[in-house]
């Protein structure tokens, strides 16, 4: 048994944890990101999980870098940079986590960028089908809403723009561009929920107020405090939906996160973002986490950003999967 006091509610085998690491970057273009797996374990994070959480970890001891599904050739397509790589690294990302999923095991995904997301979410939303006949909740924790559809995209990266793909809002029928994303993939809007927003493209913002997507940004965290914030977080989602997290490190302040491609001002405390994955895990609705966009070569400016960085995302990873303070 691992040392959790919470009850899963979705997980046959809730003391089993399926591990994937990704050391990808192709969805953004700054080099590192690809770093971040190996430099999260090196710090001890699997080791924990394993002796003193106390969890039988499945799937990766080494870090998956995918070089044999980078194409000869990978022109934009629709405004996107190295679209058929991240399409194909998605996919086979999602058969990975698909597999850990559906045996009934508690998913930790290690980025990587967060365009890696495309293939995380789709490969539980498809086992939670299967298992339990459910539709999943997303709680996508994040300083930006990584919603835009390639049109609406300045940048081109693609992960800008994973949470449009998984749920339909940018379509695509080829296989190589993001058309292996099937109906069993996808994620219902109304079951999506952001925590941490405070860098919101105007072409976002018209999609999230189209859509009535529930978003809490750090206006709604300053108004209410995190702890209602949480409360109306989970209330949207309701107690009988498997929650899959998606937390990107940059929704932390990057005082305590400052090794990050697209760090911004404003952000949470590491208590808060160590609160979310507490309370989260409390829910015994978690079925999997992915941490993304920890880059520890970004660390030029404090020196040991990098460093507090690492350590921020072991923690917040440990909170969600069931440490607690007392
Ligand atoms: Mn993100």
């Amino acid at each position: 048994m691992n040392t959790s006091m919470i009850e899963s509610k979705f997980l046959s085998h809730p003391d089993n944890l399926g591990v994937v690491a990704v050391g990808f970057s192709g969805g953004q273009g700054k080099q590192g990101v690809d770093a971040a797996p190996s430099a999260l374990i090196e710090s001890g994070l699997l080791k924990q999980l394993r002796e003193e959480l106390n969890y039988k970890l499945h799937g990766d001891d080494t870090v998956h870098s995918y070089a044999d599904l980078t194409p000869a050739t990978d022109e934009p397509y629709r405004n996107m940079k190295n679209p058929k790589r991240v399409s194909a690294v998605t996919q086979k990302l999602c058969e990975q986590v698909y597999t850990q999923a559906r045996e009934g095991r508690m998913v930790l995904t290690l980025g990587g960028d967060h365009s890696i997301a495309i293939g995380t979410v789709a490969g539980t939303a498809k086992a939670v089908r299967e298992r339990l006949g459910r539709e999943i909740a997303v709680i996508w924790v994040d300083a930006h809403a990584d919603i835009n559809t390639p049109e609406s995209s300045d940048s081109g990266n693609i992960h800008g723009m994973p949470v449009s793909f998984l749920t339909g809002l940018a379509k695509e029928d080829n296989p190589e561009y993001f058309g292996w994303l099937k109906e069993d993939h996808m994620l219902n809007l109304k079951k999506l929920v952001y925590i941490g927003l405070r860098d919101v493209d105007p072409g976002e913002k018209k999609i999230l107020r189209e859509n009535g997507i529930k978003a809490f940004s750090m206006f709604d965290i300053d108004r209410h405090g995190i702890g209602r914030v949480m409360e109306m977080a989970l209330a949207h989602i309701g107690s009988d939906t498997p929650i899959h997290l998606s937390f990107d490190v940059d929704a932390l302040d990057p005082m305590w996160a400052p090794s990050t491609g697209t760090p911004v001002r404003g952000g949470l405390t590491l208590r808060e973002g160590d609160y979310i994955c507490e309370c989260v895990h409390e829910t015994g609705s978690l079925v999997a986490v992915d941490l993304v966009e920890v880059n520890p070569s970004l660390s030029a400016e404090t020196g040991t950003g990098a460093h507090e960085t690492v350590r921020a995302g072991c923690s917040l990873v440990r909170c969600a999967l069931g440490e607690s303070l007392l």
